[in-house]
C-alpha cells in the first residue's frame, strides 16, 4: 500500500494561482492529503483553499497570524503532519513554479527507500527553459558554494520541490532548523546529508511564475551564503554541527 502523504503549499498571496495548483495536485496524486500554510495573505487566499477542498476534500488550510517566511511555514506544516501520522511529507510552491505532474516520481523515489527526493533542476533532464542567463548562473553558483563548504553531493540543494520520508524529518529534528529560503533548502539537505545522505534527485523543469509576485529577496540571497558559511565552520573546524549541540529546548 501506498505511503500516507501530505503536500505541504505556503502561500502568501497567491489567489491567482491557488485554485490551479490544488486542482493539480489533487489530479496528479488523488490519494494524497493537502496542507496549505497561509502566511496572512490579504487576496483571499485561504478563502479559496477553503473552496476547493469542499469540491475535492483532503484539504486542510492552516491560516498564520502573519507571514513567518517560507522556512516558518514549512516548520510548522510540518509539525502538524507529524503530529498526524503521515508518513511522506512534501514541500512544494504555490506558484506553478513546480509541476504537480512530477509529484509521482517524488513520492514513488521515497517508496522505493529514499531519505529525501528533491526534483531537481540540475540533473540530465532538469530543466529552466524561462530563465535568463544571469539567474542560472546565481542558482548554479549559489550550489557550487553549497556543496563546496558543507560536502552536500547534491546537484541542487536550493531546490524548494521534494518529498521527505517522516523519519527523516524526525532525525533532522525539522522544528529546529532556523533559516529561510533558499537558506532553509540548504540547512535542510545539510542535516539529511548528516544523518545518514539517502537522497535523490529527479528531474524536473522548473517555471517562473506567470501570475502573482515572488516573496524571495536578495538579502534571502545574502542571508543564506552567510548562513551556509557559518554551518561551514561549526561542521568542519570546530567539528560540531549546530542543531546537534543546541541545549534541550523547554
Ligand atoms: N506561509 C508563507 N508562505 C510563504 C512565505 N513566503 C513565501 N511563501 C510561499 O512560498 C512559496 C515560494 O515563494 P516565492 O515567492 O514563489 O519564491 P521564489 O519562487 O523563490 O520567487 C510560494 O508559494 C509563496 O507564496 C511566508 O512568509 N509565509
Ligand atoms: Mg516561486
Amino acid at each position: 500500500m501506498a505511503l500516507r502523504s501530505l503536500v505541504v503549499i505556503p502561500t502568501v498571496d497567491e489567489a491567482p494561482n491557488i485554485v490551479e495548483v490544488l486542482e493539480r495536485v489533487r489530479a496528479a496524486v488523488p490519494e494524497a492529503h493537502i496542507l496549505v500554510v497561509d502566511g496572512a495573505s490579504h487576496d483571499g487566499t485561504p478563502e479559496l483553499a477553503e473552496r476547493v477542498d469542499r469540491e475535492v476534500g483532503q484539504i486542510t488550510v492552516l491560516r498564520q497570524a502573519q507571514r513567518n517566511g517560507l522556512g516558518g511555514a514549512y516548520r510548522t506544516g510540518f509539525a502538524q503532519g507529524l503530529a498526524e501520522g503521515y508518513e511522506v511529507l512534501v514541500e512544494m510552491d504555490a506558484d506553478l513554479s513546480h509541476d504537480p505532474s512530477d509529484l509521482p516520481a517524488l513520492l514513488e523515489a521515497v517508496e522505493g527507500g529514499a531519505r529525501l527526493a528533491i526534483g531537481s533542476r540540475y540533473v540530465p533532464g532538469g530543466a529552466t527553459p524561462d530563465w535568463p542567463r544571469h539567474r542560472l548562473w546565481l542558482s548554479v553558483w549559489a550550489n557550487r558554494y553549497a556543496n563546496a563548504l558543507l560536502g552536500l553531493g547534491v546537484h541542487d540543494a536550493t531546490a524548494g520541490f521534494r518529498a521527505y520520508r517522516a523519519d527523516t524529518l524526525r532525525a533532522i529534528d525539522q522544528g529546529t532548523t532556523g533559516a529561510d529560503g533558499y537558506g532553509f533548502q540548504v540547512e535542510m539537505t545539510y542535516r539529511v546529508v548528516r544523518t545518514g545522505g539517502g537522497i535523490v534527485e529527479r528531474p524536473i523543469t522548473f517555471r517562473d511564475r506567470s501570475l502573482g509576485t515572488s516573496k524571495m529577496s536578495s538579502r534571502i540571497v545574502v542571508g543564506a551564503m552567510v548562513l551556509v558559511a557559518r554551518w561551514a565552520i561549526r561542521g568542519r573546524v570546530l567539528r560540531r554541527p549546530g542543531w546537534a549541540t543546541a541545549p534541550p529546548r523547554a
